[in-house]
């Protein structure tokens, strides 16, 4: 029997990152090299994830890709660039003995199906869970193992820290090449059972000014971007990882504030300036410090990336008053881009999951 005759189906999950130090600007655009190192949380699988199904067969004539069902261009080069790097690790393993692997195998078309629970383009990184799922799952189809966030990053810088669970740095490495420039794990997700995430949501809509192009335009025109880069974030980067090892809620609760609001002084120095926040990501803003000053302490964190949608971090015990504080400044029935509205139905019964509170843990 001839196994290469079965189509082989594979689905995989990846979660999507939140950077708590951001990660804006390109040394090199081809291979994705960032101007600075940059860490995150990875969610648990459960949230915020995209599913990827890739089927591969003798019978398929070409690469195909859908996206949320609707079928994409696969001679995208980031797509190339993953499907490629792929296929070169499933050689040089072939090559060098491994008999599981079967060489018509390699060349097999694959089909990739790849689905998000959550809005596309919102700023909610779906490009990052997108990519680190479809470079996992065609791994596995092809039967590669090992490290694979260098691949992850050519499809999209945020996707290589998706490779990971729990606090994850992405160092900026020092190669011309990229052969340095890759995700690590700093704690898994255990190491903090008591932090939660909620995502306050303003808007569902797509962003104006996409992540790839605005970096771009901030590396080329922003030198507050340049001092960021090269003065703030290695300390900063620091600081940060002995914040998560410690467990310092109001370290890193401070640093992922001045982080965020660092990033969106970069887009607003950026010329012409790229603007992300909204009116109700600034009251966002305001309700967090006010509440922190109301208890003489810092319990609760903001970020915002590339959108409006607040990312909010606190300790469980916080929760439930932090909630009930965003609902009363946010009512969900007031008019405007206000919390959940604007959001497809299925995405409104999300955000009442996501209002009680993501755990890193199952
Ligand atoms: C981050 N963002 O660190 C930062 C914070 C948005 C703001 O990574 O061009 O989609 O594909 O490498 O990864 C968004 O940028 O950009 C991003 P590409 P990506 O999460």
């Amino acid at each position: 029997e001839n196994n290469m005759d079965k189509p082989k189906i594979v689905t995989c999950t990846a979660p999507v990152n939140i950077a708590v130090i951001k990660y804006w600007g390109k040394r090199n655009e081809e291979l994705i090299l960032p101007i600075n190192s940059s860490l995150s949380v990875t969610l648990h699988q459960d949230q915020l994830k995209t599913t990827t199904t890739v089927a591969t067969s003798r019978s398929f004539q070409e690469d195909r890709i859908w996206l949320n069902g609707k079928e994409e261009d696969i001679t995208h080069p980031r797509l190339q660039s993953c499907l490629r790097e792929i296929r070169r690790l499933a050689r040089k393993r072939r090559n060098d003995g491994d008999p599981s692997l079967d060489s018509t195998g390699l060349s097999h078309k694959v089909h990739i199906c790849s689905v998000n629970n959550f809005p596309t383009a919102a700023g909610l990184a779906s490009s990052a869970a997108g990519f680190a799922c479809l470079v996992y799952t065609l791994a596995r189809v092809f039967g590669v193992e090992g490290e694979l966030s260098g691949i992850a990053r050519q499809g999209s810088g945020s996707a290589c820290r998706s490779m990971y669970g729990g606090f994850v740095q992405w160092i900026m490495g020092e190669k011309e090449d990229g052969k340095d420039s890759l995700a690590q794990q700093v704690e898994p997700q255990t190491h903090w059972p008591e932090l939660r995430i909620l995502v306050v949501v303003a808007s569902a809509e797509r962003k104006p000014v996409g992540s790839t192009s605005g970096m771009q335009t901030s590396v080329r025109t922003s030198c507050l971007l340049k001092h960021r880069a090269q003065s703030v974030v290695p300390e900063r980067m620091v600081e940060m990882i002995d914040a998560v090892r410690r467990k310092d809620f109001p370290a890193f609760a401070e640093l992922t504030m001045k982080d965020s609001n660092q990033f969106h002084a970069t887009c607003l120095d950026t010329y012409p300036p790229i603007f992300y926040l909204s009116r109700v990501s600034h009251q966002v803003i305001s309700l967090v410090h006010r509440y922190n000053k109301h208890y003489g302490e810092t319990r609760v964190a903001y970020t915002f990336d590339a959108g409006p949608n607040a990312v909010i971090f606190t300790l469980e015990q916080h929760v439930p008053e932090f909630v009930q504080a965003v609902q009363h400044f946010f009512p969900p029935d007031t008019n405007g881009e206000d919390f959940i509205k604007g959001l497809p139905v299925s995405h409104a019964a999300l955000s009442e999951e996501l209002k009680r509170g993501i755990g890193l843990e199952p």
